[in-house]
């Protein structure tokens, strides 16, 4: 079912993740839940602490159009083992702070190990807009956020508008 995507400003998308000691079904089923919820978003990367989930756990699918086959991936305690010395600079975007954009520059090729759903480890090298992609997401598990390599005027700005987002959000709620 779609879960609920934490707005920032919110200390749950600042802490540090467990690691995912053991898989379950209901870790599993946390996964599916967050493809279903990035792709309704529609996003390409979600990280279990932007649905409130404290545990090493990210989803993926950077295929971009209809061209290719949708590739979702999910990977429970990702971890980078490589990064490239060249760097790629993107507009990137966060679910967690809705409308805003800003450059981010990152190493442009980076090498990947993660246990998959069926608990076999895997590694993987990465480039492009899926290398962004997952270094994005696994910054979420340590409580990194893309606004987090602005300089803090642009930071604090851009705080500032989704502090008035959540309170005018709450104001309809009532
Ligand atoms: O983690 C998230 O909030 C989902 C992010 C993933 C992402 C951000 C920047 C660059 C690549 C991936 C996005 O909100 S998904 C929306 C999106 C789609 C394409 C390009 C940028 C952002
Ligand atoms: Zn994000």
């Amino acid at each position: 079912m779609k879960r609920n995507i934490l707005i920032h400003p919110d200390p749950r998308l600042k802490k540090l993740c467990e690691p995912v000691a053991d898989l379950s079904d209901e870790l599993r089923a946390l996964a599916d839940d967050m493809l279903e919820t990035m792709y309704d978003a529609p996003g390409i990367g979600l990280a279990a602490p932007q649905v409130g989930v404290m545990q090493r756990l990210i989803v993926l699918d950077c295929v971009k159009g209809e061209s290719e086959a949708p590739r979702p991936l999910v990977m429970f305690n990702p971890r980078l083992l490589a990064s490239s010395d060249e760097t790629n600079t993107y507009e990137e975007g966060c679910l967690s702070i809705p409308d805003q954009y800003a450059e981010v520059t990152r190493p442009k090729v980076v090498d990947v190990e993660w246990i998959d759903r069926d608990g076999k480890v895997k590694t993987e090298t990465f480039d492009g807009l899926w290398a962004t992609c997952v270094q994005h997401e696994i910054d979420h598990l340590d409580g990194k956020l893309f606004i987090d390599y602005l300089k803090p005027l642009k930071r604090q700005m851009i705080t500032r508008k989704m502090v008035k987002l959540k309170k005018e959000l709450a104001r309809e709620k009532v």
